[in-house]
């Protein structure tokens, strides 16, 4: 049993307080080299109790297996600009040593049924306490802002609706997921179009030889 919630979510805290101020110095660097940083901004949470109980009732989840099988306890959410960025980021995390992957689920280019897209990574992560290093499980988020404002409203229509959408509502919802990704393909494009326009211009203004 847990018999002390805020004990046993201490760790937790600590690792999403230390990966916040972590994934928002990448930002900061990016932006001090280049002027432009993949990372857009970064948020974080600890499941609340409640989300966690109710997903251990969904998942069959008991209380010894916690650790080892909630690996959203922790979660950080890192919002990028172009779909691109996604895979950047994800590059980032996977050379870094004070993470160790432990699992990839790409669900940018395999959305799921809802038309949810995003880049999940679980990894394990070693936090200091006073008995000793723990490692916990925790998962990032990557994806773009128009998936991340169909998601952050998916996810409060989903509250009333206890996930059980009307079909035809949950069609218009998919849909509107995939308007979402077309404004990424979009943005991107745009963006492309706009450095090769850069480019002819700066080719143009090059002295000859
Ligand atoms: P700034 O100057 O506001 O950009 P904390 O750890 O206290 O910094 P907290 O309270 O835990 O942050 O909040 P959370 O939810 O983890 O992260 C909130 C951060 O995400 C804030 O940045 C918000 O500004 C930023 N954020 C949230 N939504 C958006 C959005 O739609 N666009 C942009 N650009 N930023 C958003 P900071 O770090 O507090 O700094
Ligand atoms: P929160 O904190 O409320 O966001 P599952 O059994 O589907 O809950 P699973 O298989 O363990 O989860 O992991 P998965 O599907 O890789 O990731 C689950 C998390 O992804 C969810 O966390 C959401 O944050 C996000 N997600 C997945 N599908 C959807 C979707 O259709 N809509 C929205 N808005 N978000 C989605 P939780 O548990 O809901 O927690």
């Amino acid at each position: 049993m847990v018999e002390d919630w805020d004990k046993f979510l201490i760790p937790y805290k600590q690792a999403v307080d230390e990966l916040k101020v972590k994934l928002r110095g990448i930002r900061a660097e990016f932006l001090k080299e280049d002027g432009q940083s993949p990372i857009e901004f970064v948020t974080g949470r600890v499941k609340p109790v409640d989300s966690i109980k109710e997903k251990m009732v969904r998942r069959h989840i008991s209380e010894d297996r916690l650790e080892e099988d909630m690996e959203d306890i922790a979660g950080l959410r890192i919002m990028c600009r172009f779909v691109e960025d996604i895979y950047q980021v994800v590059d980032l995390l996977r050379k870094r040593t004070d993470i160790n992957i432990l699992e990839e689920r790409d669900y940018v280019h395999n959305k799921k049924p809802s038309g949810y897209r995003s880049y999940h990574i679980i990894f394990e992560y070693p936090v200091q306490m006073l008995g000793g290093e723990k490692k916990i499980l925790a998962e990032i988020q990557v994806r773009t802002l128009a998936m991340n404002f169909w998601a952050t409203v998916e996810h409060s229509l989903n509250y009333k609706y206890q996930g059980e959408f009307p079909d035809y509502l949950a069609t218009r919802l998919e849909s509107a997921a995939e308007a979402a990704f077309r404004l990424d393909e979009e943005m991107s494009e745009i963006r492309d179009e706009l450095n090769d326009t850069n480019k002819k211009t700066s080719d143009n203004h090059k002295p000859d030889d």
